[in-house]
């Protein structure tokens, strides 16, 4: 029995650790890419090379199928030598139950155009909380399996003992050795490093009526007067937002006053308009309850946006026949994205000011954004301050950097 094991473990030994190298490997890559593909700061420094990690992030992603069906064929084996290993094999299942975690999810968000929102949405918690749970888990295992931290006699393939004996580690060994203490340090310092932003993400996952106030840090915006809330804005008819919001820019967040603020209609139309925000915010606005969606999985429900119809603005200016493509301007001067003249007759686009009776804070696009609920919000120009009609096509920011220019999000209410 024992000379079996021997024998198969020499050729198979040599297999599991490529494979563990492997997954190492690449599990390492996307847990990098992973983590700063939405992060703010990467965000604007990666710019269009954000699109190209996003999909290398795919693909070795899914190539990390390759290594795990290689190791599955092994498994059999595998598994006859970690007898008397319990820990062991629970290992082995923790991380195979973490890569389909992930493994799912992450295909859920790669096909969110054929999944839509209502998979997406959790499709996403659930690869944020994998990581979370996952990443820390490989980490410690990393860190404590490497040589200096290993008992001498332990090895993964174990050739040189007979089965079913007890251990010397239990046997002869104090309870608490230095590498066992070594460990358990390793272990607190993850839980103390990573518990509380652990909990803070769960927090602000789970807890699906947290409304915009407290999840914006802050609004550093200047403008006077404050708008005031229609009767439907106030309190909010759609009940408040349901989700949160990720703040996303491509720039520093721009604030404004009086004095650099300023709205204009231009381009192909008879009547240009220039408002500053004096002017601008005695104009007519009307309320709306709409979803906002972003192609990278997350959603914000129900929210109450008070502002300016697109489609009475483009009236009030007098598009000419020439013009074919409505343009949007972000004041920070880097973002822009364009409609089709009759994608912007929808009634529901909307030049917001208000979100749930308040001003919209800066680092939601304040004071003044753009709202395109019937399309992924990459279409919702955040510090919208200039509308151009022109007789082009205009390929938007994300657009230029390999988001679709069919934005349409399925199974959106149609107005
Ligand atoms: N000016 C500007 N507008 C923008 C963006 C941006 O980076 N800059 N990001 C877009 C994307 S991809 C999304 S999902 C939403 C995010 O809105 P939020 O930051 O208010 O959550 O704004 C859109 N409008
Ligand atoms: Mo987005």
């Amino acid at each position: 029995m024992n000379h079996w094991l021997k024998k198969i473990s020499k050729g198979i030994g040599k297999k599991l650790a490529a494979v563990h190298r492997w997954n190492a490997w690449m599990i390492a890559f996307l847990a990098f890419s992973g983590l700063i593909l939405p992060w703010g700061t990467w965000r604007e420094i990666l710019g269009a090379g954000r699109v190209w990690l996003k999909w290398l992030h795919l693909g070795v992603g899914l190539a990390l199928l390759l290594p795990v069906l290689y190791y599955l064929s092994l498994a059999g084996k595998h598994w006859s030598l970690l007898k008397g290993r319990p820990a062991q094999k629970w290992n082995v299942l923790i991380v195979l139950f973490i890569m389909a975690g992930w493994f799912l999810s992450g295909v859920v968000l790669w096909q969110f155009r054929t999944f839509g929102p209502a998979w997406s949405n959790p499709a996403l918690t659930i690869h944020d909380a994998f990581t979370w749970i996952g990443l820390p888990y490989m980490i410690y295992h990393s860190i404590t399996r490497t040589r200096w931290l290993k008992e001498p006699h332990r090895r993964t393939v174990r050739t040189d003992r007979p089965l079913n004996t007890v251990t010397p580690s239990s046997a002869s060994q104090p309870l608490y050795t230095r590498r066992a203490f070594i460990r358990s340090a390793i272990g607190l310092g993850f839980a103390v490093t990573l518990g509380p932003s652990f909990v803070k993400w769960l927090a602000s996952s789970l807890s699906f009526d947290a409304n915009v106030e407290n999840l914006v840090q802050q609004d550093d915006n200047h403008l006077v007067p404050a708008p005031q809330p229609a009767a439907a804005s106030l309190p909010p008819v759609g009940g408040g937002s349901k989700g949160s919001f990720r703040i996303y820019t491509v720039t520093p967040i721009p604030t404004f006053d009086n004095s650099n603020w300023s709205f204009t209609v231009d381009g192909l139309v008879n009547k240009p308009l220039k408002w500053n925000w004096e002017e601008f915010v005695k104009l007519q606005r009307t309320v709306q309850v709409s979803d906002f969606h972003c192609v990278t999985g997350w959603s914000v429900y129900n929210n109450t946006w008070e502002g300016i119809s697109l489609k009475q603005l483009l009236e009030q200016a007098g598009v000419q026949a020439s013009a074919q493509t409505v343009k949007f301007y972000s004041g920070d001067g880097e973002y822009t994205d364009s409609l089709s003249l009759e994608q912007a007759q929808m009634n529901d686009i909307m030049v917001a000011v208000m979100l749930d009776g308040k001003p919209i804070p800066s680092d939601l696009g304040g004071p003044v954004r753009l709202v395109v609920p019937q399309m992924y919000a990459y279409k919702s120009v955040k510090w919208l301050n200039r509308i151009e009609l022109i007789a082009e096509d205009h390929v938007g920011y994300w657009e230029v950097r390999g988001y679709d220019k069919d934005a349409w999000v399925p199974d959106s209410k149609r107005s």
